[in-house]
């Protein structure tokens, strides 16, 4: 077993929804291990045809074709960049996306904070300004693991405790994955939150069942548009894995991130190093440091460092 495998075990035993579970089964059957495996041998294959050049120095265009070491050199940079892309999405699919509900006070926020959770968490009034505290919960939408915060409304307010409460939405807004913003009419202050908020922000009408506002809103009371904002929320959190299904590698940790960055890092290095006229086996050593860097994401783990390394970090057997 690798260690990227040991993760997956862990990652297995933690899952809290199907996309999770499936990723890591994929990752525990070397999805990811073989992808890696695969591009550690196309840039050994690439330091292959660099090791003719360093034979046959005196030769002027050396035997190697040098649109052939370009074109190597392209595609695993390539596959490595692409690899790469997946891990915002895949960290998020490790941590749960932090989805936090927005909007003017009484818009329904917390109603839809508890039909989206499924359970009544929120304490929804008719009042103004309850809720003042931001709450968290998990939610699995459309299997996807999210992590779900209702804000206190944003307005300006005199009221201390409820002005401590906007503090906090203020700080979740700024963390978020995305935000979904709640309005049971077009809200004047819509634009101005837009602009101030960098993540993605679906805006979605509330009560529906009421005020004949058309199609298009949800309502907590009949359930209509809940399936839709499903879906879309899904499809903002995790389009790109959507896209990309079960079968493609992903990766989903923080660690795989920087050593893909390392040997992303390299590859670069490498094609600087070889265009400045870098002597061949100068530049190999960028290649070499690649692998290096593959090697540690894929990580050789004995069954000891195994034990030690992961499952004691995830506390088995507690
Ligand atoms: N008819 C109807 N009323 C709703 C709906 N969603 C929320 N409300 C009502 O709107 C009021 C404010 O809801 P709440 O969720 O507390 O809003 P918040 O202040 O944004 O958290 C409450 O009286 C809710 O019962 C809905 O879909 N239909
Ligand atoms: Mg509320």
């Amino acid at each position: 077993m690798d260690l990227l495998q040991a993760e997956a075990t862990a990652d297995l035993i933690d899952a809290g929804s199907p996309a999770q579970r499936r990723r890591a089964l994929q990752q525990l059957e070397r999805g990811l291990s073989d992808r890696l495996a695969a591009l550690r041998a196309e840039i050994l294959e690439l330091e292959a045809l660099i090791a003719y050049d360093i034979d046959f120095p005196e030769e002027d265009e050396g035997p190697v074709n040098p649109e052939r070491v370009r074109a190597a050199w392209s595609a695993v940079r390539g596959r490595v960049a692409d690899l790469l892309k997946t891990a915002p999405e895949g960290e998020r699919l490790h941590e749960g996306a932090l989805l936090v509900i927005a909007g003017r006070p009484n818009a329904g926020k917390s109603s839809l904070f508890n039909a989206l959770l499924g359970t009544e968490r929120a304490i929804v009034t008719e009042i103004p300004g309850t809720t003042r505290d931001a709450i968290e919960a998990h939610a699995v939408i459309e299997g996807f693991p999210f992590r779900l915060v209702d804000t206190a409304g944003l307005r300006d307010t005199d009221e201390r405790i409820e002005r401590l409460g906007i503090e906090v939405s203020r700080k979740y807004l700024a963390a978020a994955d995305l935000v979904l913003f709640c309005e049971e009419r077009d809200d004047p202050s819509r634009e101005a939150f837009l602009a101030q908020v960098k993540a993605p922000v679906v805006v979605v009408r509330t009560k529906a069942d009421v005020g004949g506002a058309g199609g298009g809103g949800v309502s907590v009371v009949t359930g209509a548009g809940l399936p839709e904002l499903r879906r879309r929320l899904a499809e903002v959190a995790f389009g790109h894995l959507l896209a990309l299904g079960d079968v493609e590698p992903v990766v989903t940790r923080a660690r795989h991130r920087s050593a893909l960055d390392r040997a992303l890092a390299e590859l670069e290095a490498f094609w600087r190093a070889r265009a400045e006229g870098v002597d061949a086996a100068a530049t190999a050593t960028h290649l070499r440091a690649a692998v290096v860097a593959l090697d540690d994401l894929i990580g050789a783990v004995t069954p000891e460092d195994v034990l030690d390394r992961v499952f004691a970090a995830f506390c088995v057997g507690k």
